[in-house]
């Protein structure tokens, strides 16, 4: 007998397919209703690795299922071709970014054909190539157009081994996100869009997303726009003609405010400071420069010892005309709320570390001892001046952050913190001092990159200083050669150095004017490829908003939880700007959301360095494709990890010999009559036919795979010991197996289905429907009694119903003999069992 052989049958497939393309999407008369299933494309940093092999593997099983679903499946891929890897890359060799880059790509579309993924590959798109970037500054053009993209000077991350700005998202714990150096500040002008303007819709619209997003990422998201709702108050500054606004989410305790604090690297303290005296400019120059030496994440570090100078000025409490020191402390941040906060030391912590340091005055306003449901305030004086035990924050350390009723505090006294939240805001806003008001943590985003490997910036500089969009029929404005250019990054964008490239007429006169020589962030080529994907050579348009209408949003989308904040943030945000543009009429890109886990080794992330590396293409030339595709979906619910010191592409692939051989044991005829088979086993046929979407539509691709390895046993079990080969259930059997097959091993369920006498391809045989009279699993015998005497036996489902069970007795020709034409007494019924008829007489 021949053996199952699957690099041979490997070989076998690939041409065959790629001659049948049968997961092209592009045939207008289709009728199929359609399916958008899309994984996050890759970075083309070498060949595939086990990642990728575990993504894309779980994805193609969404995919190949709504295909056998009769659905007309969307299912593109692509490269996210720009960015610091390949240029890096590339300076290192000496060679241009675009040799290195477009090798990788060839190189992991043909792995990726081996891995017999089942793209449409005629869909193909690079987003380093001009037909793709040319409509990132088309997209770059419509924000400018709108007000959504501008430029602005400011502190910004700055990664000094990479030499280029980072957004706050690329800043993790203080390190750039790609090389771990430690990032600066800098100040430069940058470009931004306006992503700020989005914060509520894109934080009210996760609502829409809650039951088909992860939990964890829906939080995220939420955590990073970070929505503070309260007040904004203004402040007069002695001998200062301006307001200085604070923002603050207790505007109740205004009357506990006791000094007021301004972030020292803010334009407000330099100008309190400027208008102070030389010994307090002095003073504040020397922190600020001691300031600057600490990173964002250690000023927002509550636990830290509290450092900051005063300014020698004051500000007057709106609500009550009291004077109150101004200071500076890095324990502020410049670009939060106003940059400035009235410190109330009794009831914010950091305000009352502050204020013990530095001798401040600490009031108690909120009287956190009162219940909130009674009506009169008990803290008293003297249990403040009380010792022990005592409440007071002055002497405990402990700022009283708990709710209660106000005290202290005027016409809010005895009210609760709702209420006097909005009496507070009452107040204000009738006396123009102040108003409800939100803040974000959300920062508008950056997007300009120092770097040559990018899209362009399609804006001119005139000579003027004047910014003109570069007229959309100039576009794209392709990126000059490397020859010549010197890549190492210096802090200012190489094209600036590519004179001939960078010096244009200007649109206006024609006179000399130069090219923004920055490149854009590499998101906003992921922020909307989703859509260029439905007609990706149109080189009139970024993508045909009919398409849209007819395939977006995306279904189901399948990637990283690694993308949980940023690219996902930036596509919604993109997709409600084109939604505002009236290119879409969606607002959320991706409909349901899959995280898969990551591929570990012994307990920890695979890494060279670690010597733990497991090598994609060793594993596939050891087990097979199907059995390394089948292990990442049998190893567990797919959000986990998979350890693959835990799992076994060596069983997988015996499994799938087992389920071949039976292809080869069928010896009825392809048109066999189905209901002349063997009924247990039809039975457990059709159990799994009923059970298999709802597995799929759940993630739960492990327990399916179980089910299909029961099924093999079965069938195996009826050909050698049962009704033999030629039994129709069991032809019913392999087809179901291979149909199923079909979604994990694509080669073994192509071969089997040619075996089996069919044609190619088994991706589009189409999932059979369980036959509702098959899905009674065990079938129970109930005794059916006429006078304590058992008259017939009926095979019943065990949940049968007393009525069902009943009705069943009395159609019996046995029991209805064994009655006669007596009259009936009393009937007991004990379902699922029994059944007895008492008769008369
Ligand atoms: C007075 C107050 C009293 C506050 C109180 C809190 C408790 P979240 O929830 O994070 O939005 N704040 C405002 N701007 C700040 C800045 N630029 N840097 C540092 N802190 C700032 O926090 C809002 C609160 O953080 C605001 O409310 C303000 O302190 C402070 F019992 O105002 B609060």
């Amino acid at each position: 007998a021949p053996e199952y052989d699957f690099a041979a049958i490997q070989a076998k497939w690939q041409p065959i397919w790629d001659d049948l393309r049968p997961f092209a999407t592009d045939n207008p008369a289709d009728t199929r209703p359609r399916k958008y299933v899309l994984d996050m494309f890759p970075y083309p940093s070498g060949d595939l690795h086990m990642g990728h092999a575990e993504a894309y593997a779980l994805g193609d099983v969404i995919a190949r299922y709504w295909r056998q679903q009769g659905f007309n499946v969307m299912h593109p891929i692509g490269w996210d071709s720009f960015g610091l890897p390949a240029e890096n890359a590339a300076i290192k060799r000496g060679i241009d970014p675009r040799e290195w880059t477009y090798a990788n790509i060839e190189q992991q579309k043909s792995s990726m054909k081996r891995y017999a993924a089942s793209f449409d590959w005629d869909r193909m798109l690079a987003t380093s190539d001009p037909e793709y970037y040319k409509w990132n500054q088309w997209l770059f053009l419509k924000l400018y157009e709108k007000g959504l993209a501008y430029r602005k000077a400011s502190w910004v991350n700055w990664c000094p081994h990479d030499q280029t700005v980072l957004a706050n998202e690329q800043v993790v714990n203080g390190r750039c996100e790609r090389c771990d150096h430690i990032v600066e500040k800098k100040q430069l002008t940058q470009w931004y869009f306006k992503i700020t303007d989005y914060a509520d819709r894109l934080l009210d619209d996760l609502n829409q997303l809650e039951g088909s997003w992860p939990a964890k990422v829906i939080t995220m998201q939420r955590n990073w726009i970070g929505r503070s709702v309260g007040a904004d108050v203004d402040f007069e500054i002695e001998g200062l003609d301006r307001k200085v606004t604070v923002f603050t989410t207790r505007p109740d305790t205004l009357f506990g405010a006791t000094f007021m604090v301004v972030a020292p690297d803010s334009d407000l303290a330099a100008e309190l400071a400027a208008g102070s005296t030389a010994e307090v400019r002095q003073s504040f120059a020397d922190y600020l420069t001691q300031v600057q030496k600490s990173t964002e994440v250690e000023r927002q570090d509550a636990t830290r010892e509290k450092t900051g100078i005063p300014l020698d000025r004051f500000a007057i409490n709106p609500i009550n005309g009291e004077r109150i020191p101004i200071w500076a402390a890095d324990y502020v941040l410049a670009d939060y709320g106003h940059g400035a906060v009235m410190a109330v030391p009794a009831h914010d912590q950091r305000d009352l570390d502050f204020a013990l340091k530095f001798g401040l005055p600490v009031k108690v306003v909120v009287d956190t001892l009162a219940p909130v449901t009674g009506a009169i305030p008990v803290i008293t004086e003297e249990m403040l001046a009380e010792e022990p035990p005592t409440i007071d924050p002055a002497v405990t350390g402990e700022a009283l952050s708990g709710e209660g009723r106000m005290m202290n505090s005027g016409p809010l006294d005895g009210l609760s913190k709702q209420n006097a939240i909005k009496r507070v805001i009452e107040l204000l806003e009738a006396a123009g001092t102040g108003r409800a008001a939100k803040t974000y943590r959300l920062r508008d985003w950056l997007i300009s990159r120092q770097r040559y490997w990018g899209t362009p910036i399609p804006i001119i500089h005139g000579a003027d200083g004047e910014l003109i969009p570069v007229p959309e029929e100039q576009l794209p404005i392709t990126l000059p050669p490397t020859e010549g250019l010197d890549l190492q990054p210096k802090g200012q964008s190489p094209l600036g150095a590519a004179h001939d490239w960078v010096t244009v007429p200007d649109p206006r006169d024609g006179s000399p004017a130069r090219r923004d020589p920055d490149t854009m962030d590499t998101f906003v080529d992921s922020s909307w490829y989703f859509l260029r994907f439905l007609d990706p050579n149109d080189d009139t348009k970024a993508f045909d908003p009919k398409e849209a209408e007819k395939w977006a949003p995306v279904d189901q989308y399948v990637g990283g939880v690694t993308h949980a904040i940023l690219h996902l943030l930036y596509a919604r945000f993109i997709t409600k700007v084109l939604f505002d543009l009236g290119y879409v009429s969606f607002t959320e890109p991706f409909s349901a959301l899959l995280n898969q886990g990551l591929v570990l080794m012994d307990g920890s992330a695979m890494s060279k360095s670690r010597g733990n590396l497991v090598r994609l293409s060793d594993q596939l030339d050891e087990h097979g494709v199907d059995a390394v595709r089948l292990t990442m979906a049998f190893a567990g619910p797919p959000e986990d990890d998979i350890d693959w010191a835990d799992v076994s592409p060596a069983a997988a692939s015996k499994f799938l010999a087992r389920a071949w051989r039976l292809s080869g044991d069928v010896t009825s005829d392809p048109g066999v009559v189905w209901k002349t088979g063997d009924v247990a086993l039809r039975r457990q046929v059709h159990r799994f036919l009923h059970d298999g979407p709802g597995l799929v539509e759940s993630f739960k691709f492990n327990v399916l795979v179980a089910r299909l390895m029961e099924l093999v046993n079965a069938t195996r079990k009826a050909i050698d010991s049962g009704p033999g080969g030629g039994d129709a259930a069991v032809r019913e059997a392999t087809e179901a197996i291979a149909v199923g097959l079909s979604l994990f091993a694509p080669y073994v369920a192509e071969e089997m289905w040619e075996r089996l006498g069919h044609e190619p391809t088994v991706a589009l045989a189409g999932w059979r429907k369980a036959d509702p009279t098959l899905l009674i699993e065990e079938s129970i015998m109930a005794i059916l009694q006429v006078d304590g005497k058992v008259r017939d036996k009926v095979e019943v489902s065990p949940r049968v119903t007393r009525e069902e069970l009943e009705a069943l007795a009395a159609a019996s020709p046995n029991v209805q003999r064994a009655i006669g034409g007596r009259e009936i007494a009393n009937v007991i019924v004990r379902p699922p069992r029994l059944v007895n008829i008492a008769t008369k007489g």
